[in-house]
């Protein structure tokens, strides 16, 4: 078993910023459940997990970690787990259920509720408008292929700025475009399951469009802080060869430019036209009036790194070289801490001095049941946490202006096309019972918040 946590000696070399937050994050799809409850209209995601062979085992949000009723109780967990900020997502259809028009004032109710709560709890909240779940009925004209999501994702916007701006005062517009065109457009592994090369730069495209008009409109109804979220992670050549040089300038270009160059710098990388070739367009540059607009912060998601060689694989010609000696997660990727603070000062370099949140960090290892006394034993985690905190702290000594953490996931939950095969939580749930317990990376957790960093 861990150490008590009482027992984590303090170390005075760790000393986080004043008003640094220490939070944890979570998704609606993920985590809520009842996805068709008190009115609200299908979301892709809805409609994905129930078409056969999409998902692992069938596995579907119906229930997820059933959130949607026992919010309350999740609420009071975070406040037990001594938790100052939650990161969660508002499901679009729940609000608009045609995903423009209409607003369904009980879905509003729910997200206003559980805003009041965290508040009450002395809970920041950090809400993303956009973490996957695009309304169905949006798909069905086009989704983010149809230049008109840039309007509809403002409207959206609108509707919850006015309900809730001051009791939230930090936005996120969207969550990993990259993860949305990837895995959404161009290989087919999330909703809505497209797999085209001509279709992704469009979807990442119009993706940025409606992120600027999502700001736009912030800055017309809210008074204050709007970001974006990327996940990213640091390139590294496998080898001298030019090959592999140039193979690691695509891969990150792809992954790390693709979105923070046209959202900060009002541009693309010219990598993406020769990952592309004739399927990236030449954008209207009027585009990039919209795109481009202050941002408040940045949210970075970090999980891995990427060891980068030329290869055949589609459309990039280059991909990750497994590390013999590394630590890897359940996921697959490779645990790589320092690749935080390499990515972190080149996030400073690039793009200048514009505050960052970490967003999302955490790891899905196998985790032992929850043993008779209590507990739920993941070292690993609890390892995994420690390691990157210290590559943030490393950060911040070099000048990286970084305002808090959010630790992926509060709890074990739906992930997505691999259903409940991984657990990232750092409280575990039982999906038979609902019940959950808090793992002891969450109590090594709350040791590090209660002593604002010190006991790393
Ligand atoms: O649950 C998701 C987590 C888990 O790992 C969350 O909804 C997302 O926002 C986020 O994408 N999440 C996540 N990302 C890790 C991406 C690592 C990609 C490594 C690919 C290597 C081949």
């Amino acid at each position: 078993m861990a150490q008590p946590a009482d027992a984590l000696p303090s170390n005075s070399r760790y000393q986080f910023p004043k008003g640094f937050l220490w939070g944890a994050a979570t998704a609606a799809h993920q985590i809520e459940g009842s996805p068709m409850a008190d009115g609200a209209g299908p979301s892709i995601w809805t409609r994905f997990a129930h078409t056969p062979g999409m998902t692992l085992n069938g596995d579907n949000g119906d229930i997820a970690c059933d959130h949607y009723r026992r919010w309350q109780d999740d609420v009071k967990l975070m406040r037990d787990l001594g938790l100052q900020a939650y990161r969660f997502s508002v499901s679009w259809s729940r609000i608009l259920p045609e995903g423009t028009g209409r607003v369904n004032q009980a879905g509003l109710d729910f997200y206003s509720r559980l805003v009041d709560a965290l508040l009450e709890n002395g809970i920041e909240p950090l809400l993303t408008l956009y973490h996957w779940d695009l309304p169905a009925a949006l798909d069905d004209r086009g989704g983010w292929l149809n230049r008109d999501c840039a309007d509809w994702f403002a409207e959206y916007g609108r509707v919850l700025y006015r309900a809730l701006d001051g009791r939230v005062k930090k936005w996120v517009t969207l969550n990993e475009p990259w993860v949305i065109t990837d895995g959404g457009y161009l290989h087919g592994a999330l909703a809505p399951g497209h797999r085209s090369r001509y279709e992704a730069p469009i979807a990442s495209h119009n993706l940025m469009r409606a992120h600027g008009a999502a700001v736009q409109a912030y800055r017309a109804e809210g008074k204050h802080e709007i970001g974006l979220v990327v996940n990213i992670e640091p390139k590294y050549p496998a080898s001298e060869s030019e090959a592999d040089a140039a193979a690691t300038r695509r891969a990150h270009a792809y992954m790390n430019e693709q979105y923070l160059h046209p959202a900060l710098l009002g541009r693309y990388p010219p990598e993406l036209k020769e990952v592309f070739g004739d399927a990236w367009p030449d954008f209207d540059p009027e585009d990039f009036k919209l795109i481009v607009q202050p941002l408040d912060f940045v949210g970075i998601n970090y999980y891995t790194r990427s060891v980068t060689q030329a290869n055949d694989s589609y459309p990039l010609k280059a991909g990750a070289v497994r590390q013999p000696l590394a630590t890897y997660s359940e996921t697959g990727w490779e645990v790589f801490p320092q690749g935080l603070t390499d990515l972190l000062l080149w996030f400073k370099n690039t793009y200048g001095d514009l505050p960052v949140y970490i967003t999302e960090n955490g790891a899905a290892f196998f985790d032992p049941p929850v043993a008779e006394n209590g507990h739920v034993c993941d070292p690993l985690r609890i390892n995994y946490l420690h390691k990157h905190l210290r590559a943030i702290h490393d950060a911040i000594d070099a000048g990286v202006d970084i305002r808090g953490y959010m630790v992926w996931s509060l709890l074990d939950n739906l992930e997505w096309s691999l259903g409940y095969s991984k657990r990232f939580g750092i409280v575990h749930v039982n999906y038979g019972t609902q019940e959950r317990t808090p793992k002891d990376s969450a109590l090594w957790y709350s040791q590090v918040i209660g002593s604002h960093g010190r006991k790393l």
